[in-house]
């Protein structure tokens, strides 16, 4: 029995990994095991020597599977040391870098015209881009053979064979959508309404969809004092710089008086700064709202007047940016987004400078 004993806690030692020690536990205390086996020489034996051999064979059964249990986890705990040694990570290193996409000049430029004119109570309203010819055209006066019609290039939608109704148009300004907020809010109101717009138009500097900002006030006694003063507040905290206008006589259909609205600038080897110099840039349309198109949104122009404006989005960008070419803004070429574009963490807000 103690051979026995010895033999077996010795090689469960000797034991290198778990298929070696299963095979000692089928030699030992399996069923056709050594020890299982004197088990069953038991019955031969006279009750004396059973007495006596019983208990130890028992004792020894015991001894070995504890042992091959022992065993087996430090083997297990052997394997998981050796395991950690190679598959360690360093939860210390910081992350990989992965390429971020970026924010696009029209969107930050959008932001910003937004939170500029939030910061002077103007609320921001939307419209549909698809119109019909009544919101795009008749309530803005201009009639069916206005040369205005002409000139804004329209997109038009096709109509069903044999519907004979005017064709709903792509919108040429967002004009529409003010119109619309007028019929639906009445006066008084401070809105904006940047969008897209559509015009048939493809050159240097037109593309056939781009982006304007309109704004329209409507108030008791409202004049173009009022309109100077916002697109002057508005052109200072944009470029961050004082920045003067002037205005010109001009002609829209929908304000009279209408002006065109240059901004100050300098111009120095073929690149321009704005708010400076004795040079004047066009950027802007602007008028007292007509009293044909404050009627065509349901409000009484003995009562109401409102001054209005509308700019390029995507060419004051260019000017605040350096941006020198229009079409690279829609080719989504990467290479122009990396070096045009903006973090998506630099959220435009006016205590941040914008
Ligand atoms: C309503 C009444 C009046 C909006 C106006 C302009 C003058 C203008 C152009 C600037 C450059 C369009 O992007 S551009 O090509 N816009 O010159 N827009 S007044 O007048 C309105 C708008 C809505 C109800």
């Amino acid at each position: 029995m103690d051979d026995l004993r010895q033999k077996y806690l010795d090689a469960i030692a000797g034991a290198g990994d778990e298929a070696a020690l299963e095979d000692i536990r089928l030699q030992a205390v399996g069923k056709k095991g050594e020890v299982s086996l004197k088990m069953r020489e038991l019955g031969k034996m006279t009750p004396e020597e059973r007495q006596t051999a019983g208990p130890a064979l028992n004792a020894l059964k015991d001894e070995i599977n504890s042992a091959l249990a022992a065993k087996k986890t430090a083997l297990a705990d052997a394997a998981l040391d050796e395991r950690l040694k190679s598959e360690w990570l360093d939860v210390t290193l910081p992350a990989r870098d992965r390429r971020q996409g970026t924010i696009h000049p029209v969107s930050q430029v959008w932001e910003e015209v937004t939170a500029i004119f939030a910061d002077m109570g103007f609320a921001v309203a939307e419209g549909p881009q698809i119109e019909t010819d009544w919101y795009n055209f008749d309530a803005l006066n201009i009639p069916g053979h206005h040369p205005a019609r002409a000139e804004m290039d329209t997109f038009y939608m096709a109509r069903a064979e044999g519907d004979d109704r005017p064709p709903h148009v792509l919108r040429t300004h967002t004009s529409p959508v003010q119109i619309r907020h007028m019929e639906a809010n009445g006066a008084p109101c401070r809105i904006i309404a940047p969008g897209r717009v559509y015009r048939a138009d493809y050159d240097q500097t037109h593309t056939p969809m781009f982006h304007q900002v309109e704004g329209l006030a409507i108030d008791k006694d409202l004049s173009m004092a009022q309109l100077k003063w916002v697109l002057e507040e508005f052109f200072s905290a944009y470029f961050g710089t004082s920045v003067k206008t002037r205005f010109r006589a001009s002609h829209f259909p929908f304000t009279e008086p209408s002006a065109e609205v240059d901004i100050q600038c300098s111009w120095e080897n073929g690149s321009v700064k704005v708010g400076e110099g004795d040079d004047w840039l066009e950027v802007l349309g602007s008028g007292m709202v007509h009293p044909k198109v404050l009627r065509a949104g349901g409000i009484d122009p003995d009562e109401w007047q409102g001054f209005a404006f509308g700019m390029g989005i995507d060419r004051i960008a260019m000017l605040k940016y350096g941006i020198p070419d229009l079409r690279a803004f829609f080719d989504s070429d990467l290479r122009w987004l990396r070096h045009y574009g903006f973090s998506a963490l630099s959220v435009p807000t006016l205590h941040g400078g914008l």
